[in-house]
C-alpha cells in the first residue's frame, strides 16, 4: 500500500486492539490535536482522510497541548488504562507544551501516545520556524526534552523506521508495568513522505494485557509474613483500581479482617463504608488509617508507588521492625521500602494470597479497634460537612455539599491545591471509579481538561455519570481553556470553582514553615509586597465568556440548589463559590517533609526550623528488618 508516513501511522493506530479478561476493543479512542506547520499537512492530512472513511480515527480539537494530554490521561485512567487517545502537536512550542502532560502521564503510569511534529530530517531549509538550534549537534531538537518523561521515545527520521517504532510503542503502552507516555517525534518532512508498506502492518493486531501471577516461592514467603502479623494494614494504591481488583480486595479483607487504607490513586478501592475500610493514609490521611499505620507490624502495599504523601515522608509506618509485603506488577515498586516483593497483577496476587493465607485472620480486638477508629473518623467528616461557617463557608462544607448531592456513580475530579488533601480525607467514595484525583504529578490545570477525558470515557462506555470537576481559582487561571472544548464537543461537566483568592494551600504550607504566606495571595502589589486589596477578577464572568452556564453562590444552601440545577442541565455548568481559606479541614497529625531554611534572619523561620528538626528524627529509611529480628527468624 502506498501511503505517507502519517497516513500509515493513522491506519496502524486504527487497527490496534487490546484484550483483557476476554474483553477486546480498540485501543485508540481517537486523536486529540492542535495543528501548526509541523503537523498540519502530515498528520493533519492523514486525519482528514481518516474522517472520511468508515472506522477512521476520529479527530478532536483541543485548545492547549498540555491540556489535551490531560484529557487523554483522564480518559485512559477512567478506562483502567485499556484505552487512550493519541495527541498530535506542531513543532516547537506546541510540542514542548506537551512535555508537562507527558510527565503527568508517566508519573501516574497512564498510557498516552504523543506525536509531536519535529524539525526537518532533510535539513535543507533549516532552521525552520520554531527550531531551537543546538550548536553542538544538529541532531538535537526540543523534542529531546520528552526523553526523560517518556517510557518509550523515538524519532522517525526515515519512513522505514516507522513499523518497528510503532510495535515498540504499543508494547510499552499496553504493558501494565511499563506504561506511561510514549513519544514518537515526527519530522515534518518525513510525515508527508510516501512509501510502499507491507499489508500486514495494517491488519488488526490484539495486545493482551497481562495479569502476571506471583511466583510460588515469593507467594510462600509473603504468606508466612502475613500469617505472623498481629496488626497488619493494607495500603491500596492505583494498581488495585486499574487491575479491577476491588472484589478480590474485598474478599481478602473480609476473610482476614485486615483493614484497608487508600492512597490518592487507590481511593475507591473499597467503598468508604466497607466494614474494613479505614480511609486515606499518609500526610493527608484519616486519624483511623494513620493511627493503624503508625502501629502496623506488617504493611501490605497493593499497587502503590509509596509516594511521600503515602508514607508521610517515611514517618507513617513507625513500629519497630515493621515489614512490608508489596504486591505490584512493576518490580520497581514491589521492591520499595525493602519489602518482600510479590511481583504480580493486583487481582491475581490478592486471589493467590487469599487462598494461601488459609484460615488466617486478625484477632477480634484488632478488628474492633479498626472499626471503631473508622467510625470515629466518619463522625468527624459529618461534622466538617455540616458546619455552617459565616459569612463564608469552609472548603470542607463545599466538599460535603458536592458529595451529598452527587450520586454514587458520579465522579469527582481534582489535581492540585488544598482540595486534593481535603478530598482524600473527606470524600465518601461509593464507586470504584468515583474518585479521580491526579496526585502523582499534582498538576495545576489538569482539572477541567482531565475531567473532559473522564466524561468522554464515561460516554463511550454508556455510563450515566456526572463529572464534578473541583478546581481552585489558581488552577482555573492556569488552564481553563478546555471549557471551550467541552462546549464544542457538547460534553457536559459540572465545574465547582472554589474562589479563595490565591494559592491558599501553599499559603498554609508557607505559614506552617515560617515563611508567612509569602507570595501566596492574589492581591495588588504595594510598596511592602502583594498585600493590597483583593483583585477585581471575576472568574464567574470569565467562565460565562467561554460558553459555560454559570451559577454564582454565596452559601451552602445556595450551592446545594445550584448543584441540583447543574445536574438537571444538559450543558457544562460552572458553579462559582467563595470560601474562607482560614478554615482548615480536620486532619491527622501526619507530617510532610518540606525542608525549612537552616539559617534565617526571620524568627518565624527559625522556630519552624526547630520544629522541622524534631520531625526529621522520626524519619525512617526502611532498610529492612532489624538485625535482631533477622537473627530470630
Ligand atoms: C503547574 C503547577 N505549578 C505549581 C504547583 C504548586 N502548587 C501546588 S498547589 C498551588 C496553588 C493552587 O491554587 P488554587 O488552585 O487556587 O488552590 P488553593 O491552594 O487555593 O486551594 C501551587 C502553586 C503545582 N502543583 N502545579
Ligand atoms: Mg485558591
Amino acid at each position: 500500500m502506498r501511503l505517507t508516513v502519517a497516513q500509515a501511522l493513522v491506519r496502524f493506530l486504527e487497527q490496534q486492539y487490546v484484550e483483557r479478561d476476554g474483553d477486546r476493543h480498540r485501543f485508540f479512542a481517537g486523536c486529540l490535536g492542535i495543528f501548526g506547520h509541523g503537523n498540519v499537512a502530515g498528520i493533519g492530512e492523514a486525519l482528514l482522510e481518516a474522517s472520511q472513511r468508515d472506522g477512521g480515527l476520529s479527530y478532536h480539537q483541543a485548545r492547549n497541548e498540555q491540556a489535551m494530554v490531560h484529557t487523554a490521561i483522564g480518559y485512559a485512567r477512567m478506562k483502567d488504562r485499556l484505552q487512550t487517545y493519541a495527541c498530535t502537536s506542531s513543532i516547537g512550542p506546541g510540542a514542548t507544551n506537551m512535555v508537562t502532560g507527558a510527565a503527568t502521564a508517566t508519573v501516574n503510569r497512564i498510557p498516552v501516545l504523543l506525536l509531536p511534529g519535529d524539525i526537518f530530517a532533510t535539513r535543507v531549509a533549516n532552521p525552520v520556524l520554531q527550531e531551537l538550534e543546538y550548536p553542538g549537534s544538529l541532531d538535537v531538537s526540543v523534542n529531546d526534552a520528552f526523553r526523560p518523561v517518556s517510557r518509550y521515545w523515538d524519532r522517525i527520521n526515515r519512513p522505514e523506521q516507522l513499523p518497528s517504532a510503532l510495535l515498540a510503542a504499543m508494547r510499552v503502552l499496553t504493558d501494565p508495568a511499563e506504561t506511561g507516555a510514549v513519544t514518537l517525534a515526527l519530522p515534518q518532512d518525513v510525515q508527508a513522505e510516501a512509501r510502499d508498506w507491507p499489508e500486514e502492518l495494517f491488519e488488526p493486531r490484539t495486545w493482551r494485557i497481562a495479569r502476571p501471577a506471583p511466583e510460588p516461592a515469593a507467594l510462600a514467603a509473603a504468606t508466612e509474613v502475613i500469617r505472623s502479623a498481629k496488626r497488619p494494614l493494607i495500603v491500596a494504591g492505583g494498581g488495585v483500581i486499574y487491575s479491577d481488583a476491588s472484589q478480590a480486595l474485598d474478599h481478602f479483607a473480609s476473610a482476614t479482617g485486615v483493614p484497608v487504607a487508600e492512597t490518592q490513586a487507590g481511593k475507591g478501592s473499597l467503598p468508604y463504608d466497607h466494614p474494613h475500610a479505614v480511609g486515606a493514609v499518609g500526610a493527608t490521611g484519616t486519624t483511623a488509617a494513620d493511627q493503624l499505620a503508625e502501629q502496623a507490624d506488617v504493611v501490605i502495599g497493593v499497587g502503590t508507588r509509596y509516594s511521600d504523601f503515602t508514607t508521610a515522608s517515611r514517618t507513617a509506618f513507625a513500629a519497630d521492625g515493621v515489614r512490608f509485603v508489596n504486591l505490584n506488577v512493576a518490580a520497581f515498586d514491589a521492591y520499595k521500602l525493602s519489602a518482600l516483593p510479590l511481583v504480580a497483577d493486583a487481582r491475581e496476587g490478592l486471589r493467590a494470597l487469599a487462598s494461601a493465607v488459609g484460615d488466617y485472620a486478625v484477632d477480634a480486638t484488632y478488628r474492633e479497634e479498626t472499626v471503631r477508629l473508622a467510625r470515629e473518623w466518619d463522625g468527624i467528616v459529618q461534622q466538617a460537612y455540616d458546619e455552617r461557617h459565616r459569612p463564608l463557608p469552609a472548603q470542607a462544607e463545599v466538599i460535603g455539599a458536592v458529595n451529598e448531592t452527587s450520586r454514587s456513580q458520579d465522579v469527582v475530579v481534582c489535581a492540585a491545591g488544598s482540595m486534593p488533601g481535603d478530598l482524600h480525607k473527606l470524600w465518601r467514595t461509593r464507586d470504584r471509579k468515583g474518585y479521580h484525583v491526579e496526585y502523582g504529578y499534582s498538576c495545576m490545570g489538569y482539572e477541567i481538561a482531565g475531567g473532559l477525558g473522564v466524561k468522554l470515557a464515561a460516554l463511550d462506555s454508556d455510563e450515566d455519570r456526572e463529572i464534578y470537576v473541583m478546581v481552585g481559582d489558581g488552577s482555573y487561571l492556569m488552564m481553563s481553556s478546555e471549557l471551550v472544548t467541552a462546549v464544542a464537543e457538547s460534553v457536559k461537566l459540572i465545574v465547582v470553582l472554589v474562589q479563595n483568592h490565591g494559592f491558599q494551600s501553599i499559603g498554609a504550607l508557607s505559614e506552617s514553615l515560617g515563611s508567612q504566606r509569602f507570595g501566596a495571595a492574589y492581591r495588588y502589589r504595594t510598596e511592602s509586597g502583594f498585600d493590597g486589596d483583593r483583585l477585581p477578577v471575576d472568574l464567574a464572568a470569565n467562565a460565562g465568556s467561554l460558553g459555560a452556564e454559570v451559577i454564582a453562590v454565596r452559601t451552602i444552601d445556595e450551592l446545594t440548589d445550584a448543584l441540583d440545577k447543574a445536574r438537571a442541565s444538559s450543558r457544562t455548568t460552572v458553579v462559582h463559590v467563595e470560601t474562607d481559606p482560614m478554615l482548615p479541614a480536620p486532619d491527622s497529625p501526619a507530617w510532610w517533609d518540606v525542608p525549612v531554611a537552616e539559617v534565617a534572619t526571620i524568627d518565624s523561620t527559625r522556630e519552624a526550623r526547630a520544629e522541622y528538626g524534631k520531625h526529621k528524627q522520626h524519619q525512617r529509611h526502611h532498610l529492612g528488618p532489624s538485625a535482631r529480628e533477622r537473627d530470630e527468624s
